[in-house]
């Protein structure tokens, strides 16, 4: 545990974040760490508010995730779900029985009038998680992709239609008029802030609808804290998901200097893998500095340790 009372904001989407995300809560004291999820995949299905990356990160702090779907609960069932199939309703969103009661519990407690950060430190609490856990907003921004079958809705472009659609643009609706989460602006505005750290989330789906909610930008480029990248691409392949596909169908060089290029504007430091270290000087002559490590995170200790790592690194960066 690194005891001290510098904090730290990471920005995560689903799977590929939330396992740095795990680390960083072994590695940090809980009120040290503000984990903001992107809210852009959020959708309403079935009559239910689902949120799947804010969900990814309930069920991984606690432990409960289903290992091996990637998302959702373990020890799930699929009672609800065959109904659905009996009932010729839409099954192509899986929902489990236990995911279920979260999906209800967050639909109810938003027709009652709470907020998303409200109804997430709610579950937090029932999940007994310690670290806070905060939507990027409380306000509607809804991702959808522009693609060879036209403009989809997030979860269709990723689930039904499985990523395959040619990706020309992604456009976040609601961004314009939406406003950051407030434990996100006043973690942001906390003068104890050592550094923003951008997990290894898909940069377009997950990240971006964060930066690009208007204050978040604003703040983020003008801020005297570091921004530090962990790559989400490792030798031109995705750790996980369509982030490589999606980089070469809108022309981005599918390797960690396209990753970079995506986030120019704001990082201070990037952290590659130890296959990539190739690209150490090509980045570092263009202002950004470079760690290698080991990015993968088959294990917890890999999540611990990649966690450790980014927070020391983030004490040697000064302000671009
Ligand atoms: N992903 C799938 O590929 N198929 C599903 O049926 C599915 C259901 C689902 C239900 C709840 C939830 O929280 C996530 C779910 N996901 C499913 C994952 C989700 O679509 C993506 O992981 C995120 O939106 C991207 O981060």
């Amino acid at each position: 545990m690194i005891c001290n009372t510098e904090k730290y904001i990471a920005l995560s989407g689903g799977v590929g974040g939330a396992k740095l995300a795990l680390g960083l809560s072994h590695v940090l004291d809980t009120e040290q760490l503000l984990l903001v999820a992107n809210t852009g995949d959020d959708f309403q299905h079935l009559g239910l508010s689902v949120s799947p990356d804010i969900d990814t990160l309930v069920y991984t702090l606690s432990g409960l995730n289903n290992k091996k779907l990637g998302w959702g609960r373990q020890d799930e069932s699929w009672n609800f779900m065959q109904a659905c199939e009996e009932l010729e309703m839409d099954t192509w969103f899986r929902l489990g029985d236990k995911d279920l009661a979260l999906h209800l519990f967050r639909t109810q407690a938003l027709s009652q009038g709470l907020t998303l950060s409200e109804v997430t430190n709610e579950l937090c609490k029932r999940f007994n998680i310690k670290t806070q856990i905060v939507p990027m907003s409380d306000d509607p921004i809804k991702t959808f992709v522009n693609t060879s079958m036209g403009t989809l809705p997030f979860q269709e472009y990723f689930v039904k239609y499985q990523c395959l659609p040619e990706v020309t643009g992604i456009e976040y609706k609601g961004i314009d008029n939406a406003k950051m989460a407030p434990s996100f602006d006043q973690y942001l505005n906390d003068p104890a802030l050592q550094a923003i750290i951008i997990c290894p989330s898909n940069p377009f789906l997950s990240v971006q609808p964060i930066l690009s909610i208007p204050a978040v930008k604003n703040k983020l480029k003008k801020i005297m804290k570091p921004v530090i990248i962990v790559s989400p691409i490792v030798e031109g392949e995705a750790l996980k998901g369509p982030t490589a596909k999606m980089m070469k169908e809108l022309n981005i060089d599918c390797d960690v200097n396209g990753v970079v290029e995506l986030y120019a504007d704001i990082a201070d430091g990037i952290v590659i893998d130890n296959k990539d270290s190739v690209y150490v000087e090509k980045i570092e002559s263009r202002g950004i500095k470079v760690h290698t490590s080991n990015i993968v995170m088959q294990s917890l200790q890999h999540r611990i340790d990649l966690a450790k790592d980014v927070v020391e690194f983030s004490k040697m960066l000064c302000k671009r």
